[in-house]
């Protein structure tokens, strides 16, 4: 792999992010590239209507039958088949990450997200950080919408400035909900916007950027290829949440000499070491 960065945004797109801490990138990503994406997606997709069960990759909706298959996720689609791999790492997406980063930057997770239509799960509002807590907030992650994401099939959706407030609980009364519902405000509310991207766009979010999605009210599927990266010199403090043979390979640039470390108290979320049911599962427990 090609790990030397070539700048591709703009001073304005980069500052730009800083500011909001998400950036819409439209008819960016290579059409050859996007048509393998796809069709991959439709085979796994496919694959895994035959299971009966949750496996390592796949998460399925708790109404997933064979006669009506409900698939939500596929964690780590990047030990799958070699075209997310090329994706995150050989594309201009590396680029992307590594501006935005502003500097080396390396693999963490990547996972497809799968919303089904009439009802497919919402997607609480959540930062990553506080899930997955590095020793620095350096992370950002890259969506591919792998087919049109609008408000009505639940794209993605974020707050302008949410980043610059800092980490908020994704704990309330001594439950994991992995959401900060609780700690929405008006203005919060107020300030959301719908994401909507064609197939070639890219949205990109920060690690610290409160974000969410509702449910698909549509009719098709919504379909999105999610890579998140970070800064190569933050390092996690805590088991990941969806684990991956290619977690902390290097994207673009050298491996970090030292650790970044942002002072602060860090909320941990529970030990996910004995595994991770998933934000759908906990997101629904959470209700209960
Ligand atoms: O798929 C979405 O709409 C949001 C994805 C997300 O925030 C997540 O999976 O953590």
């Amino acid at each position: 792999m090609n790990t030397r960065h070539q700048r591709v945004l703009s001073d304005a797109q980069i500052s730009n992010y800083r500011e909001t801490g998400y950036l819409n990138l439209h008819q960016i990503l290579d059409s050859e590239l996007l048509g393998r994406l796809i069709s991959t997606t439709e085979r796994l997709y496919d694959e895994g209507c035959s299971l009966k069960q949750k496996t390592k990759h796949y998460d399925l909706e708790p109404e997933h039958t064979l006669q009506n298959p409900r698939i939500r996720r596929i964690s780590s689609p990047t030990e799958l088949d070699s075209v997310y791999l090329e994706t995150a790492f050989d594309s201009i997406l590396g680029d992307i990450a590594a501006d935005l980063i502003g500097g080396p930057v390396k693999f963490y997770h990547s996972k497809i997200n799968f919303k089904l239509p009439h009802g497919g799960a919402e997607i609480g509002w959540h930062q990553d950080w506080p899930v997955f807590p590095h020793t620095n907030t350096n992370l950002v992650a890259l969506s591919v919408p792998l087919n049109a994401s609008r408000s009505i099939n639940g794209c993605l959706q974020t707050i302008p400035g949410s980043h610059k407030l800092g980490p908020r609980s994704h704990w309330e009364k001594g439950l994991y909900k992995l959401n900060c519902n609780h700690t929405m405000t008006a203005q919060d509310y107020a300030d959301v916007v719908d994401n909507e991207l064609n197939v070639g766009d890219v949205v990109a979010h920060h690690g610290l950027v409160v974000h969410g999605s509702s449910q698909n009210r549509s009719d098709t599927l919504r379909t999105t290829y999610i890579i998140q990266y970070a800064a190569a010199d933050a390092f996690s403090y805590t088991a990941p949440v969806i684990d991956s043979m290619h977690r902390n390979q290097m994207v673009r640039g050298e491996p970090a000499t030292h650790a970044r470390v942002e002072a602060g108290l860090i909320e941990l979320p529970p030990d996910f070491s004995a595994g991770y049911s998933g934000i759908y599962a906990l997101q629904t427990a959470a209700k209960t």
